[in-house]
Order: C-alpha cells, then structure tokens, then sequence
C-alpha cells in the first residue's frame, strides 16, 4: 500500500560505521520509504573515505556518476536527499583552503543535483587545533563559523539550499561530561544561524526513552527545534546483534518538539523493513503510539521477504526471531519468556524438572528449526545479514538443549558437549578480554572472579608461566 508523503520530516540516515549500503539497496529503501511516505534520507556512511577521512577529495567521474543517480531516484521518490560531509577529524577551522575545499565538495554534489547538505561534527576530538585556538574560545564557535560561511555560500547558489549541522556533544551524556567545552550547546544555539537545522540523539548516543520534556529543553538552548537522529536501531556497534523491534521508547508528542526524526539504523541494510516501517507509521500516529502493535503489523508485511526454497517460516515464527534481536534495552516477548522459562528450571535442581524440561526442551527444539528454516531462505542477501547472528543462537539454544537433557538424564552428570569444545565455542581473544571485567546490573564495572577461561591471568601458551600449567 503506497501512503501519502508525511508532512513531518521523517526518514533514514545511513550514518553508521561498517560496510555501507550499496546502490542496490539504496534503491531498495527509496522505494520502501516511498511507499510509506517517509520524507528523507542523509547520506553519511562514516566509513566511506570520501565522507570523513579523504573529506578533501572529489569523487571520480564514476562515484560520482553513482551519487547523480541516487539524487535522482530520491528526487522520482519524493525523498529529499541530504548529502553528508564529515571534515572534523582534521579540518582547519581558520584555513580558507580548508573552507575552499568544503565549498568545492558541495559544489561537486550541487552540480549533481543535490541542494540539502549537511556538515557532521560528530565523533571527532573534542578540542581545537592549537593552530585555531587564537581565533576561537572553543569549537562549538569555530564550527558555527564554518556552517555559517557555507550557508551563505549555499544561499548565494541557489535558493533551495538546505543546511543542517551535527554537534560534537550530540547526545545529553555528552553535553553533561562537558564535551567540547562547558559552554558548547549554548554557545551553539546563540552562534549558529538559526536556519541551520542541528542533529541529536537524545538523552544518550543510543537513547532508551526520548521524552517531548526532553527535546522541548534541548531546543531552548539550541534556539531551535533538534532534528532527531535515532540511534535506537543502530547495531554497529556490537556485532552479534540486529534490531528490528519496533520504533519505541518514544510517543507521538515528541514530533511537536523536534523538526524531524531520522533514523540511523541496522548496518546490514535487509534487516531495516521493521524499524523503518514503524518510524513511518510513529510519524503519522495519533495521540496514542502501541509500538507491540505496530511491529506485528510490520512483521506480517515483511514476512513475503522469508519466502524459501525449503519450509516456509510461519507469522509466529517470525514474530519469534524478531523478538531474539529485539531493541538494545529489550528482548521481544518470545524471547523474554523463552529465557525466563528456562532460567527457573536450571535454578532448580535438576532432579525436580520433571516435566518442565521438556517443555524447555520443546521451545529450544522450536527456536533452532526456525534457524534452519531461515538457512533456506531465497532472499539470500537477507539471509546473509542474518546468518552470523543466527549462527550464535542456535549455538547457545543448542548447549541449552543438551544440558537440559543430559541432566535430566543424570542429575549428577558433568555436563559437556561435543559442539561447545573450549577455542572454538565462545573462543578469541576478545572474548577474554570479555570474561575479565563484568559489568553490574548499574552499570559499574568489577573485576571478574577469576579469568573465567580456566588460564591463569599471567600465562600465554608457550610463555613464562606455561610449564607450571
Ligand atoms: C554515533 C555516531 C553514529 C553511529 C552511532 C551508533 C551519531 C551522531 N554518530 O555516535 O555514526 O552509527 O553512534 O553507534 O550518532
């Protein structure tokens, strides 16, 4: 079903770090986001060269050719494209050839179609180069100063232009820490012009809950409404994780409060049908949000995509596995009740299970054919997103399993698996760097009871301390 283009600005920012989308799915998401009617998309894949590191560089003829089209096709979608620039790693605020550069950027991609830009100070150090701190008191001033140059810059080009802005202190934890400066977000709000639209994310870099109350303070100091850039469905920064829960922790009064909602999501492009369909329907909800609603909703308009060669996955099904990859502060209802069920019978000893471990059982039993069935998928580029992540699941449902069966066979058995061997079952260094700090449910770290990996924390194979072992 086609839906009308929202009033309220509302879309997708690619904006996270790791692989970015290709054109192919470029395309894709214009043509969701024009069937839903969400209004904008940000180009600021940080790890694409010419966005951050090589920030001086135009494009060749070819990615350049590449970026004609995508403003294009957002053009054909009704989707305003916003073309993203990162120069804070090491830009010279007060070198006019740094300043020429910008402007030789934008006027690369302004003569490829595109009149929205935006200027990414996000993620960069907090200081300035000793060679602006004449010039400037601290960086929020500095980086005011350069927007407002491009802006007027823009403004002469063409009367369309559009500029939006990301701070360096982009989330209230920042602003609180004193990132940039004491007097950074109000130094911001006073300094930069106020047609510049400035990007946020929230109490946090990844926020559970943004209240209206909350976006309402943030633009008192920033003189301007916030355009919300939300982190709540990014994954790029833990690896064994997806999210495609549904828009939430957020309810229909914030839209009164920000100038827009961009969503900066999953990295794996295909597994973005659900957040991005809720963030449609949040954005022309009424009063009252359901986000449980609306994410059943999606599931049953994203369940064609599971087609397969095999066995089909059924609504339930899919329901299920996105509650195992749920949102960052929250495991969808299958999957909570799943854990619950089979935390309580291992707190129990085990020669009172009786018939509850089969019932555990059977729920991991469901769990890993659904893994199987998703093997066989005929979208492949969505089973590929999947596969790592899945591949982590049906291990530990597969160890649940066996536990639960060997020791509701012998209650005195040690249990051991033949597929979880030590290396190569929760294996790598990472893993044990892991084990040595744990983190309490308050967010204070403490040290590990013991290495956890059956080493002793001063040995390495083959290093001093080895032949004691
Ligand atoms: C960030 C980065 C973003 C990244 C996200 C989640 C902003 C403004 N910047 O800090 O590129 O994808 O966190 O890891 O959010």
């Amino acid at each position: 079903m086609t839906q009308e283009r929202l009033q309220f600005m509302a879309g997708a920012i690619e904006g996270f770090y790791g692989p970015p989308w290709s054109r192919e799915e470029r395309h894709e998401l214009f043509s969701w986001m024009s069937a839903w009617g969400l209004n904008t998309y940000l180009y600021a894949p940080k790890d694409d060269l010419h966005h951050r590191t090589l920030w001086r560089e135009p494009y060749s003829g070819a990615a350049a050719e590449d970026l004609r089209e995508l403003v294009r096709a957002c053009r054909e979608g009704g989707i305003d494209f916003i073309y993203g620039l990162g120069p804070g790693l090491d830009i010279r605020y007060s070198a006019e050839a740094d300043l020429d550069r910008l402007r030789a950027r934008f006027e690369q991609m302004l003569a490829l179609g595109c009149e929205w830009f935006a200027l990414l100070f996000d993620d960069i150090p907090d200081r300035l180069p000793p060679e602006d701190t004449e010039r400037w008191a601290s960086p929020a001033s500095a980086q005011a100063y350069v927007a407002n140059t491009i802006l007027g810059w823009l403004r002469e080009r063409t009367r369309s232009g559009r500029l939006f802005f990301c701070p360096t202190p982009y989330c209230g934890r920042m602003a609180d820490a004193g990132l940039g400066g004491p007097d950074y977000l109000p130094a911001l709000g006073r300094e930069l012009h106020p047609e510049i639209d400035i990007f946020w994310t929230g109490p946090d870099i990844v926020s559970r809950e943004i209240t209206a109350a909350h976006v309402r303070s943030v633009g008192g100091v920033l003189r301007r409404k916030p355009v919300l850039w939300d982190n709540l469905h990014a994954n790029d920064y833990d690896g064994r994780r997806f999210f495609c829960g549904p828009y939430s922790g957020r309810t229909p009064d914030v839209r009164a409060e920000a100038a827009g909602i961009l969503s900066n999501p999953n990295t794996e492009f295909p597994l973005n049908f659900v957040p991005l369909r809720t963030l449609a329907d949040f954005a022309r909800s009424g009063t009252a949000w359901d986000p449980r609603d609306a994410y059943t909703a999606a599931m049953r308009e994203w369940l064609p995509a599971f087609d397969s060669v095999g066995r089909t996955l059924t609504f339930d099904e899919l329901v299920l596995l996105g509650d195992c990859y749920y949102l960052p502060y929250e495991d969808g209802a299958g999957a909570d009740a799943f854990f619950r069920g089979a935390r309580a019978l291992l707190e129990r000893p085990p020669g009172e299970w009786g018939s509850d471990a089969l019932q555990v059982r059977a729920e991991a039993a469901r769990l890993r054919d659904l893994c199987v069935k998703l093997t066989e998928l005929r979208l492949r580029p969505l089973f590929h997103a999947l596969s790592r992540r899945i591949w982590d699941l049906r291990e530990e449902v597969d160890l649940l399993d066996r536990y639960v069966a060997m020791k509701s066979e012998d209650p005195a058995a040690r249990a051991r698996s033949d597929f979880h061997l030590p290396g190569t079952f929760r294996g790598g260094f990472v893993a044990r760097l892991q084990r040595l700090l744990m983190m309490k449910p308050d967010g204070t770290f403490v040290v590990a009871d013991g290495p956890g990996d059956g080493r002793p924390l001063d040995v390495h194979p083959g290093g001093p301390g080895e032949a004691e072992r």
